[in-house]
């Protein structure tokens, strides 16, 4: 039922694609839609423990389809703070708030918006041909979708301030050396380690998961007393699962543990 998206779920496993490969998987309105549609389904479904967010074609994702911007001298200017706090920013806040791992396998340019989605995502797996370009300062914009947020926090201040004024383009390695991404792997086995990756999180004991996600995306915002504080709090929720059992009862009698996500 989707036309810009491809989304299925096999084995606890969501695999969302962005699928306008004619624009490099660029957003407009339509596609903006259909993501956060799929969101709300994986969000509903008891079935999924992980996503995975890649794109259709050679290009993960070129940011915002800049042939559906009106920029003729005549016309007034768009106002793109509307675009961003209804489109981009509820996208940047929905991955953050999704409980499972999002793993992003990008598979290949990824460029303005494109290239701060997947820093909103846990773990980045690229492709040996990505590129990951802040291209907004070529166009008179500044890096959005958390770009500002992320960028410093990865990779420090210089190399974020150097890749966001000069939009050149950092290649896979160069963005695996700097620690904006995790793993890099050739580009025909890219699908395929996301999904043994993902399907590997999907047997691990969720709630858990979420539970260390949570701690680590507040991090930045709190003090050490506060943090400690939150992990007793979510240390407590996850002594709570079965999940834990599970793993403690399985490790003293020595067998590989069978965890039901619960
Ligand atoms: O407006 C708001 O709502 C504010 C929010 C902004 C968020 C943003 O993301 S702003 C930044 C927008 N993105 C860009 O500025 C990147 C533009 N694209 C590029 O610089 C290059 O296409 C790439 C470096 C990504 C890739 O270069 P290359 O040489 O591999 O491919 P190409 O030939 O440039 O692109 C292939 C096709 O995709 C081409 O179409 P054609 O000629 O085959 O019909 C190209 O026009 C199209 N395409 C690529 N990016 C976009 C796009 N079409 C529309 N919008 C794009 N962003």
């Amino acid at each position: 039922s989707f036309q810009h998206i491809l989304y299925s779920v096999d084995s606890g496993v969501a695999l969302l694609s962005l699928n306008r490969p004619k624009s490099l998987n660029s957003f407009n309105e339509a596609m903006h839609l259909e993501v956060r549609e799929a969101f709300k389904q994986i969000k509903s479904d008891k079935q999924v423990r992980v996503l995975v967010l890649t794109g259709e074609g050679r290009g993960f994702c070129a940011g915002q389809d800049l042939s559906d911007r009106n920029v003729d001298p005549t016309a007034d200017a768009p106002d793109l703070g509307i675009s961003i706090e209804k489109f981009y920013n509820p996208l940047i806040k929905a991955i953050q708030a999704l409980p499972m791992p999002v793993i992003c396998a990008v598979n290949g340019v990824a460029a303005g918006a494109g290239a701060n989605l997947p820093l909103a995502c846990d773990l980045i797996i690229a492709a040996r041909s990505a590129k990951f370009i802040q291209a907004f300062c070529k166009i008179g914009l500044i890096p959005d979708s958390g770009g500002t947020w992320f960028l410093p926090r990865l990779v420090g201040m210089a190399k974020a301030k150097e890749m966001a004024l000069l939009g050149e383009p950092v290649s896979a390695d160069a963005a695996l050396e700097m620690g904006l991404v995790n793993r890099v792997v050739d580009d025909e086995l890219l699908r395929q380690e996301a999904l043994t990756l993902a399907q590997h999180l999907a047997t691990q004991p969720t709630k858990g998961l979420a539970y260390i996600k949570r701690a680590l995306n507040q991090t930045f915002d709190h003090g050490l007393e506060e943090q400690l504080l939150l992990e007793r709090d979510l240390q407590r929720l996850a002594g709570q699962t079965q999940d834990y059992r599970e793993g403690v009862a399985a490790f003293m009698a020595k067998r590989t543990p069978e965890f039901k996500g619960e």
